[in-house]
């Protein structure tokens, strides 16, 4: 077993290979301020001192290296604690999204075959529900174990996290990021985006998703900067804390901004020009997980001063594409691509695409890539080429070099407020309902959310009860918008469903 005991001296090299890069340049920032939350304001020596006490718990729980560790943690102080013990126990630590009703959390329980599931008291009901087995589950408060333990040493290969991701296949799959992945993605956009220890960042997204963890959390820990947590998206509170001049950089999806937009041209002229000028201080705002709408982009632009710089990025591959710092950010384009990646695009037979302006599958190379979906060796073998991940997302270039994200190759994949969402998954869940005979679900356009999702049904179900049936066991954002009731559903003469034609149903 791979140790690193108490007193014992590492030579500098081991202990390069041997490191988990974010916690270990977190030591010697001592009192500065890393998180601030609803609770208070916690310092690196804090996080540290708390991450620690839990892995502790951790290893004399389930022993070193305890494998997937599942965790329900509002995003705050004890999220970053939870996350960072399971990764000096040697875990792979696996957010859950609390607002997952029980049906969801119980098949990552299934799925990840956790042997630990810890959670917050607040959401005990919640993860007692999802995990029959009582000794898998116990609270934060709970953790207890003999601080003077032995913890493990880590090495940059090992699988630090899992985040589940929606794909063309019906359930989530598990993406797994070791720990070098992990350190070279948070490498890429610290220096894409010059991160600094005097940036303040506040997060509003949810901790289950890269967007969130990556780009903002850990970016900013990685960096010794501050970062302010928020458990849930209020357009209120965020212009109080843009207003108050303290903030340097914001990154959300498109939908938020929307929603800032709207927000903003409700108040009154004085309340704007505050929220302006604490604007005006701030270095940079940026935008992804879904498209950009130039709309958006110039309103915002009006508003803020800011133009917003849009990249691309996926759970299987962290960032990939960026507009620049500095230089020029072209509406509608995502940029090119980042630090330690590679892109290419590609035909129908994979040949390589070369000329300008020819759409192709966009496929994404380098150690910011994942390796692999956890337990899924078949659909990890059809997702690559060699080293190259097929994004699935269709792309071109233009003459400077510069990406555009076109569409994606498959219609079963939705993108609303952020959040990818698959139609087989809801479809599935829907079928299972006795007053649901067939049911197709579909993506439609919307300005506010990217695309909002319909599903049309034949059978005798009733809406409000079904939407009711549908919460129990789905994400409240893969829930339907519209429903629509149907003798019949258009088929081809295969019986496959055509989707295209179920859209204009709802036209
Ligand atoms: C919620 N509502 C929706 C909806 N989601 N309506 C249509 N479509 C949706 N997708 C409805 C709710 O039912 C509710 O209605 C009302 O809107 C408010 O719901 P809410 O949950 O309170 O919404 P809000 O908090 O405003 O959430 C919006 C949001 C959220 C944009 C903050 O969707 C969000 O956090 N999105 C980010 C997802 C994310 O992090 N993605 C990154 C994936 S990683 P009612 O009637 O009940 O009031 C990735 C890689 C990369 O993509 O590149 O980053
Ligand atoms: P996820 O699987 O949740 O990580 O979502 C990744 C997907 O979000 C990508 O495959 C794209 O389809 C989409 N995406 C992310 N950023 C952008 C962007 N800037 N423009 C268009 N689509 C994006």
């Amino acid at each position: 077993m791979r140790y690193l005991c108490g007193g014992a001296r590492l030579s500098k090299r081991r202990l390069l290979q041997h490191m988990i890069s974010i916690i270990e340049k977190s030591k010697g920032r001592g009192s500065r301020i890393a998180i601030t939350d609803n609770t208070g304001s916690y310092s690196y020596a804090q996080l540290l001192l708390e991450a620690r006490r839990i892995a502790a718990a951790i290893v004399h729980r389930n022993g070193p290296f305890p494998g997937p560790v599942l965790f329900l943690v509002p995003s705050g102080f004890s999220y970053v604690a939870t996350q960072w013990g399971i990764w000096l126990a040697g875990g792979i630590a696996i957010p859950v999204h609390t607002a997952h009703p029980a049906e969801e959390i119980a098949y990552l329980v299934q799925d990840t075959g956790a042997r630990l599931f810890l959670y917050e008291t607040s959401f005990a009901e919640k993860a007692q529900e999802a995990c029959a087995d009582p000794s898998v589950t116990i609270a934060l408060t709970e953790l207890d174990g003999p601080a003077a333990i032995s913890l493990p040493e880590v090495r940059q290969t090992d699988d630090a996290m899992m985040i589940y991701t929606s794909g063309t296949t019906g359930k989530p799959k598990g993406v797994v990021i070791s720990h070098l992945q992990l350190d070279t993605q948070l490498r890429s956009l610290s220096e894409a985006w010059a991160w600094h220890s005097s940036d303040r960042i506040l997060n509003v997204l949810p901790m289950h998703h890269v967007h969130g963890v990556v780009n903002i959390t850990c970016c900013a820990l990685y960096n010794g900067a501050m970062l302010e947590m928020q458990p849930a998206f209020d357009p209120a509170y965020v212009a109080e804390r843009m207003t108050s001049g303290e903030l340097t950089l914001f990154m959300a999806v498109p939908t938020i901004y929307h929603k800032l937009i709207q927000h903003f041209q409700q108040l009154d002229a004085r309340t704007q020009e505050a929220w302006q000028a604490g604007m005006r201080s701030m270095r940079l705002m940026v935008s992804g997980s879904a498209a950009l709408p130039v709309t958006v982009l110039e309103q915002w632009r009006q508003i803020s001063g800011h133009t917003l710089l849009e990249r691309y990025g996926m759970t299987e591959i962290g960032m990939a594409l960026s507009n620049p710092l500095n230089g020029i950010r072209k509406p509608g384009y995502v940029g090119t691509p980042l630090p330690y990646v590679a892109v290419r695009l590609t035909d129908e037979q994979n040949r390589i695409i070369e000329a300008p302006r020819s759409p192709g599958e966009l496929q994404v190379k380098g150690d910011t890539v994942f390796r692999r979906y956890w337990n899924r060796p078949e659909e990890t073998a059809k997702s690559f080429d060699g080293d190259w991940f097929r994004t699935g997302d269709i792309a071109e270039r233009d003459e400077e070099g510069t990406y555009r994200i076109l569409g994606r190759s498959s219609s079963d994949i939705i993108k609303s407020g952020g959040y990818k969402i698959s139609a087989l998954e809801i479809e599935n869940a829907l079928l299972e309902h006795p007053g649901v005979k067939e049911c197709a679900v579909v993506a439609l356009p919307s300005e506010e959310w990217g695309e909002t999702i319909a599903a049309a049904i034949t059978g005798d179900a009733d809406t409000a009860l079904l939407k009711d049936w549908l919460k129990e066991r789905l994400a409240p954002y893969k829930i339907p918008r519209h429903f629509l009731h149907t003798d019949s559903l258009p088929r081809n003469a295969m019986g496959k469903l055509l989707k295209k034609e179920v859209k204009q149903l709802f036209q």
